[in-house]
């Protein structure tokens, strides 16, 4: 092994290599060792000659993955079996993700999911916990300079970077996790917005106010007014921004506590973070914006003044360095995937499960506390009623919103399926079982097509007849019999005279006939920094901290005590290039609207 020029080449180097001694000494089979035993050296993915560096996005290293295995295209093509953890809805992501040389490897999709997946030199089972960075020894030479730094890359972080940087500013965008996304990622329903292109196209009837109103009374009224306007204002002009970087938002459905169709989602019912995420992560790629994962930020950096000037980084190769800024954006989400948190501001959520991915530990909304920011509705925590029993994986509220309908364990309705999240959470978690059955036919099914998702995951049981799916879950044939009946009638009346559901669109009369068993899970933590308008993060003492912003589940205020589905993506993009382009406004006077 030849020696590096450069000491942090160096440094990141033996960081990677010396475990692979110690490997190859053991007896572990970790993926190092397996590339030994093919006569394969150190140097084919480390090695000088191809001149690697080791960042902390790891990108040398996945190139040299990439060489000798293809691409994930390639690699999908080739898998075998039911599962292709290649090809799914994280989109392009690093090898290093899941694939670890000198580490025990980890399928990044068991964080979520439990499959029996293991990868060659991997620990089997789920990791639904984030092992934070360990801070290593500073190098005070290691000073870099930016105009913005933004602070974790979900939707927000990457609306806010772009909108940056289309306005001037010289962005670094950081993200302690291995990949891009967050949890806007996993978003599935669909984004709000009033008084859309789209709408209009389809003759919905919506306005801005209709918007303000039902967040508001969503949200018990617990929202600030003022950032619920900006939200609903600025929505169309968020699906407008969205479509013209290239995303996909035509088709419109409706989620619980809408009174009309305004959730814009990707054509034939697909989820809509995958997309918007994969949309984002092109835009910032063709502007080169500098995307770092790998990057936790470990401490926001003030002056003497209270001014924001820059941040602390601890890169997983890198150890910890400074970048200094004009302006600070912190996007870094909220803390559903943190139970210890969720159990001190909620005791009885205590052990729910949470459709989360495993990064949404609250530690950005620490950050920002630690540097002033004012901290508000702590205690306002979303259970989102349906996530697949024994699973991380919400089934999300458009089924319903398509018609799908809740039974319980006797085979009964017992909630109007397209109440708020919290009523239909309570109303479950009060049946036998704390679960319950969410119903449709083959005829929803084919109206949104991220259910196909559900049935390739293995979350679906099915009848070719009621009588066939009562016999495969279990519940009295005459009782779900008489329930789909009696439901099938009230679609037809237009009138649910049992439970007052305000919109029936079908009828379940379509075999085969389907069931997912639901429990509510952790979804969403509606309190976080306190911002103005301007998405500037505010201090205890009511004024804004100068050079420092926020946006999307790391702030609170939007939502009040309960989110509306369909809100989180629309605030996301909406506070996103209200804070991106005010942070860079403090460094170029021309910053875009
Ligand atoms: O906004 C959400 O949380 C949402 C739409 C979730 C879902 O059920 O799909």
């Amino acid at each position: 092994m030849k020696t590096f020029g450069r000491s942090i080449v160096l440094l990141g180097l033996l960081a990677i290599l010396l475990p692979c001694v110690t490997a190859l000494a053991g007896e572990s089979a970790l993926l190092a060792d397996l590339h030994k035993a093919k006569q394969i050296g150190c140097a084919e993915c480390h090695g000088s000659a191809k001149k690697i560096t080791v960042d902390d996005s790891e990108k040398g290293v996945n190139l040299s993955c990439i060489g000798c295995h293809g691409t994930l295209d390639t690699m999908s093509a080739k898998a075998k079996g039911h599962i292709n953890p290649h090809k799914s809805h994280l989109g392009e992501i690093n090898c290093t993700a899941c694939h670890s040389g000198h580490n025990s490897s980890q399928a990044y999709c068991l964080k979520c999911h439990s499959y029996d997946m293991p990868i060659p030199g991997s620990v089997s089972g789920t990791v639904p916990t984030v092992v934070p960075l360990k801070a290593k020894k500073r190098d005070k030479k290691q000073v870099e300079t930016a105009d913005v730094v933004v602070i974790g890359a979900g939707a927000a972080g990457m609306t806010a970077a772009i909108t940056a940087h289309d306005a001037g500013a010289k962005v670094i965008l950081l993200e302690k996790q291995p990949i891009t996304g967050g949890n806007s990622m996993l978003a599935a329903g669909g984004m709000n917005a009033a008084e859309t292109t789209f709408q209009s196209a389809k003759g919905i009837k919506d306005s801005v106010e209709l918007m303000y109103q039902d967040t508001m009374k969503g949200g018990k009224n617990m929202n600030d007014p003022a950032l619920v306007r900006i939200l609903a204002q600025n929505s169309a002009g968020s699906v407008a921004w969205l479509t013209s970087l290239g995303a996909d938002i035509s088709d419109v459905g409706r989620m619980a506590g809408a009174s009309v169709y305004r959730t814009h989602r990707p054509t034939g019912g697909n989820a809509v973070g995958a997309h918007i995420v994969s949309v984002l992560r092109k835009n910032a790629a063709d502007r080169k914006i500098d995307i770092r994962v790998n990057s936790a930020v470990v401490k926001i950096i003030e002056d003497n003044k209270g001014r924001v000037t820059g941040v602390e980084v601890n890169g997983i190769h890198r150890g910890l360095y400074t970048i200094k800024a004009k302006a600070v954006v912190l996007t870094a989400g909220g803390f559903s995937a943190n139970p210890e948190k969720v159990a001190y501001y909620r005791p009885e959520f205590k052990g729910m499960t949470t459709s989360n991915q495993p990064g949404a530990t609250g530690d950005g909304l620490d950050l920002g506390a630690k540097a002033g920011g004012e901290l508000k509705d702590m205690k306002e925590i979303q259970i989102h009623p349906t996530v697949a029993a024994g699973s991380r994986i919400l089934i999300t509220e458009a089924v319903r919103g398509n018609g799908a309908i809740l039974i319980n364990h006797e085979g009964k309705r017992f909630v109007n399926e397209l109440t708020t999240r919290d009523k239909a959470s309570e109303a479950i978690l009060n049946q036998t079982g704390k679960s319950a059955y969410m119903i449709f036919d083959e005829g929803i099914r084919k109206s949104l097509k991220q259910i196909d998702g559900y049935f390739h995951l293995d979350l679906v049981k099915e009848g070719a007849t009621l009588k066939e799916l009562a016999a495969a879950l279990k519940v009295p044939v005459d009782t779900l019999e008489a329930t789909i009946e009696t439901y099938n009638k009230a679609v037809d009346a237009k009138d649910d005279a049992e439970f007052k559901r305000p919109d029936m669109p079908r009828a379940l009369r379509t075999a085969k006939y389907y069931a997912i068993e639901v429990k509510p899970g952790v979804h969403y933590t509606m309190g976080g920094l306190r911002i103005n308008t301007s998405s500037q993060v505010m201090a205890k003492d009511g004024k804004p901290i100068a050079g420092f912003f926020a946006a999307g589940e790391v702030t609170g205020g939007v939502h009040g005590a309960n989110r509306l589905g369909g809100n989180s993506i629309s605030e996301t993009i909406t506070f996103g290039r209200i804070a991106g382009s005010n942070a860079a406004q403090l460094v170029k006077p021309k910053a875009v609207k």
